[in-house]
């Protein structure tokens, strides 16, 4: 047989036996064990002060990490730190207390603790931060959570500072009524008025200047003279 046909069966070959072996080949690749990543983990610290209020009033964690937070009271009054487990849930603002713990009786906090009435009292709690959304925390004392005791923590998403309450709608309507009226009569004043100073404008004799049509009058030099 001819060596070279010889050489190119052998290439041909090995060629199609590599081209075999790549799969296996990734899925040795795949099966190396994986080096196990560090538990993440992030800590948090809520403070309650006599302003009704907590502070931060928002923070972030991601999804699955584990969360280490302290709830600090510098107040003297009972309060608690109720973290909701609903994802992307908003209390309204007209919510009564009694709405707020209808609801978590209905869907279990992810964080409870009651907040003694002891300043420099504190308590830490770990949870395993929930799903990708927003979640938000409120004081369940009677007028507390009106009075703005209330956060939001987002898990893998920002958020931004808690919305205060709504503007109504007519108000914005009112003052953009008012604004265009003020600026229709402030137009509608010009055009009148300068309408009226043409009528009454005094003829140019009576003020005392020269006729325009007079050119020796007007400094202007006289028509040349016509034969
Ligand atoms: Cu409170």
């Amino acid at each position: 047989m001819n060596r070279g046909v010889v050489l190119r069966g052998v290439v041909v070959v090995a060629v199609v036996v590599c081209l075999g072996l790549l799969p296996w080949a990734s899925t040795i690749r795949g099966a190396a064990p994986e080096t196990a990543r560090p538990a993440s983990t992030t800590s948090v610290t809520i403070t309650v002060t006599s302003a009704l209020a907590f502070t931060p009033n928002t923070f972030e964690v991601s999804p699955g990490q584990t969360v280490t937070l302290t709830v600090e009271q510098l107040d003297s009054e009972y309060h608690t730190f109720t973290l909701s487990s609903v994802t992307n849930f908003t209390f309204s603002s007209s919510n009564t207390t009694s709405d707020l713990q209808a609801f978590f009786l209905a869907h279990p906090p992810l964080v409870y603790v009651a907040i003694n009435d002891t300043a420099g009292w504190e308590q830490t709690v770990t949870f395993t931060a929930p799903p990708l959304g927003t979640y938000e925390y409120v004081c369940e004392i009677p007028g507390h959570f009106q009075g703005g005791m209330f956060g939001f923590m987002g898990s893998g998403v920002a958020v931004g500072p808690p919305p205060g309450p709504p503007v109504p709608v007519g108000l914005y309507i009112i003052t953009g009524v008012i604004v265009g009226l003020v600026v229709i009569a402030i137009v509608l004043g010009f055009v009148v008025g300068k309408r009226k100073g043409d009528r009454y404008e005094m003829p140019p004799e009576r003020l005392g200047y020269p006729e325009p049509s007079d050119p020796s009058q007007t400094g202007r030099p006289p028509p040349p003279f016509a034969p």
